[in-house]
């Protein structure tokens, strides 16, 4: 049965080849709008649990990102395990896999900031002394994204080019996860990087899927429009490339530390039981 599944959703060698080459891909629609309002209840849920896990636009006010709500509520619980999102991940990946990093940037409506120009990987080897970049980022939009809502913008290809920062400034912009601020590349590198590879930035319906590589480099502008830009992020590593932190670790609602193998689960998404894990 699993492997039926699994078989379902599998990627191509054609979108396996574009993944490689562009470091992202983009999967149309993958989850339908049952599913999309589950997973949007749940965040409005979760964004109401208070703690470090929950960080705020600079107005001190507005939800800017929550973090690890797949420990919270089953809803994100069942998504990590999803053949949609862990299959394509596996095919990708070479090992085993567990949830390295679990985050919905909430890109609220009149106010979600921008998320500087940066490449994950660079924050990950510095904060949690991670050794490579063997991990599958899976974005899916809460939010059908457009050219208004400050859509993510990816450089193609710009991820086989190796780290292109080294360190992070010295002071940080939050105390509770390393914002992009802290490791932005600068402009002239943009623009270089930018005439090298171009830009792209996918759109489309809610429960759209992008898959992306931990070293492309990507950001997104300020959200102006009344349309909020919800994008749940998955990050799976490797289980063998688990970091070993070189001092106190990172808190888990931003690293998680359980490194068991995970399996892929049928559970539905909108089960309608609501509630924790
Ligand atoms: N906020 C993440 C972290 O691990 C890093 C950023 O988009 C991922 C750069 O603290
Ligand atoms: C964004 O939500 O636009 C930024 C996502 C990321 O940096 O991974
Ligand atoms: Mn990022």
């Amino acid at each position: 049965m699993k492997q039926q599944v699994e078989e379902r959703v599998q990627l191509s060698p054609d979108q396996i080849a574009q993944y490689r080459e562009n470091g992202f891909l983009v999967l149309e629609s993958l989850f339908d709008p049952t599913e999309v309002e589950a997973l949007s209840d749940a965040f409005d849920a979760d964004c109401l649990t208070p703690g470090p896990q929950r960080i705020l636009e600079d107005d001190g006010a507005t939800v800017r990102a929550v973090y690890a709500s797949h420990r919270r509520r089953r809803e994100f619980a069942t998504l990590v395990r999803t053949p949609r999102l862990l299959g394509p991940a596996r095919q990708l990946a070479a090992d085993d896999l567990y949830v390295y990093q679990f985050k919905i940037n909430a890109k609220s409506a009149f106010g979600g900031d921008r998320w500087a120009w940066h490449q994950d990987f660079l924050a990950w080897k510095l904060a949690d002394n991670l050794a490579e970049p063997r991990q599958v980022n899976v974005g899916l939009f809460l939010d059908e994204v457009t050219e208004f809502n400050g859509p993510l913008i990816y450089l193609p290809g710009s991820h086989r080019s190796g780290l292109l920062r080294d360190f992070r400034n010295v002071s940080s912009r939050s105390a509770q996860h390393l914002d992009p601020d802290d490791i932005a590349l600068r402009p002239e590198q943009m623009s270089a990087l930018v005439s090298q590879h171009g830009m792209v930035s996918p759109k489309g319906p809610a429960g759209s899927v992008v898959l992306f590589d931990p070293q492309i480099v990507h950001g997104s502008a300020p959200n102006m429009s009344p349309f909020p830009r919800r994008l749940l992020i998955a990050t799976y590593n490797e289980v063998a490339n688990a970091p070993v932190p070189l001092g106190e670790p990172r808190p888990d609602y931003v690293v998680g530390r359980d490194t068991t193998p995970l399996e892929l689960s049928d559970e539905p998404i909108d089960l309608r039981v609501g509630g924790a894990v």
